[in-house]
């Protein structure tokens, strides 16, 4: 079995400490710090998206993948940078205005780190106009909008109509959480709905790499 399937195993299981081992025993061994991370960090946190997409993996799985996840990647960070190896897309990732729930949207950027985007947490009751001011202020593929209450759905709203109208070429927009639906992100314009993490992260994906989300 090769070191980076190994890796990915390790963060398939949440062991951070024999991520980190493995992680410095592939670079040793002359391995790429991108290859390592593409093929054994990412490989292993993909799986983990699909295994909580598939209610095989709950909640508890995926923290302490992310944990392994965040281990790894500090053994590798020095030499992804002497290597100029960056994610190739960015996300925006926050909860609307007046919403303070963040567990949803946490797990949202995790997904998204480990479909090799740079994630940009914007953190919880972000302003529309916060979401603006990130976006001009770096180059952003997608944000991701999250809202846990019914009342803080019109802030999604306000948020996409801000996006869209202020920025000259907007990202992509994916909307989430328990009360949004296909329908209604639909109706506020938004380019795409995640049910949950994982689909949002792959659609995110797709809606960077192929520009729809079909
Ligand atoms: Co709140 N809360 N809460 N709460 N809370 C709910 C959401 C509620 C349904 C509980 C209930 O009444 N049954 C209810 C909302 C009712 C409604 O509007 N329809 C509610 C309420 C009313 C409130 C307060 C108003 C209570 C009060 O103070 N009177 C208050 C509001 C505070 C505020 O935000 N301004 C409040 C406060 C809180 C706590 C602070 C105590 C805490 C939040 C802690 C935190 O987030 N750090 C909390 C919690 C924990 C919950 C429940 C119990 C759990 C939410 C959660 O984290 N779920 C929730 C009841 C419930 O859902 N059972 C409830 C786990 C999480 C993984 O799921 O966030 O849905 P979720 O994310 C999912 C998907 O939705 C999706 O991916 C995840 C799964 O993979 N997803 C996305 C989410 N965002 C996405 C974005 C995407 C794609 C997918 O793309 C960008």
């Amino acid at each position: 079995m090769g070191l980076t399937h190994e890796i990915a195993g390790a963060v398939l299981v949440g062991d951070d400490s024999r991520t980190c081992q493995l992680v410095s025993r592939a670079l040793s061994s002359g391995l790429r710090a991108g290859q390592i991370l593409h093929d054994g960090l990412l490989a292993g946190m993909e799986e983990v998206g699909r295994r909580f997409r598939d209610g095989v993996y709950f909640l508890p799985e995926v923290l302490v993948a992310a944990d392994a996840l965040k281990a790894g990647m500090a053994v590798l960070q020095p030499h992804l940078v002497a290597e100029n190896v960056r994610p190739e897309r960015t996300a925006v990732i926050g909860t609307v205005a007046g919403d303070l729930h963040d567990i949803g949207k946490n797990l949202v950027g995790i997904m998204l780190q480990g479909a090799g985007f740079e994630v940009i947490d914007l953190g919880v009751d972000v302003p529309a106009e916060r979401f603006v001011e990130a976006c001009r202020e770096r180059s952003v593929s997608v944000v991701g909008l999250s809202a846990l209450l019914t009342t803080t759905m019109p802030a999604m709203e306000a948020t996409v109509r801000r996006l869209r109208a202020e920025l000259d070429k907007p990202p992509k927009i994916l909307v989430g959480g328990a009360p949004v639906t296909q329908e209604y992100a639909d109706r506020i314009g938004a380019d795409g709905y995640g049910r949950d993490a994982a689909s949002g992260a792959e659609l995110a994906r797709r809606l960077c790499f192929c520009g729809t989300a079909a």
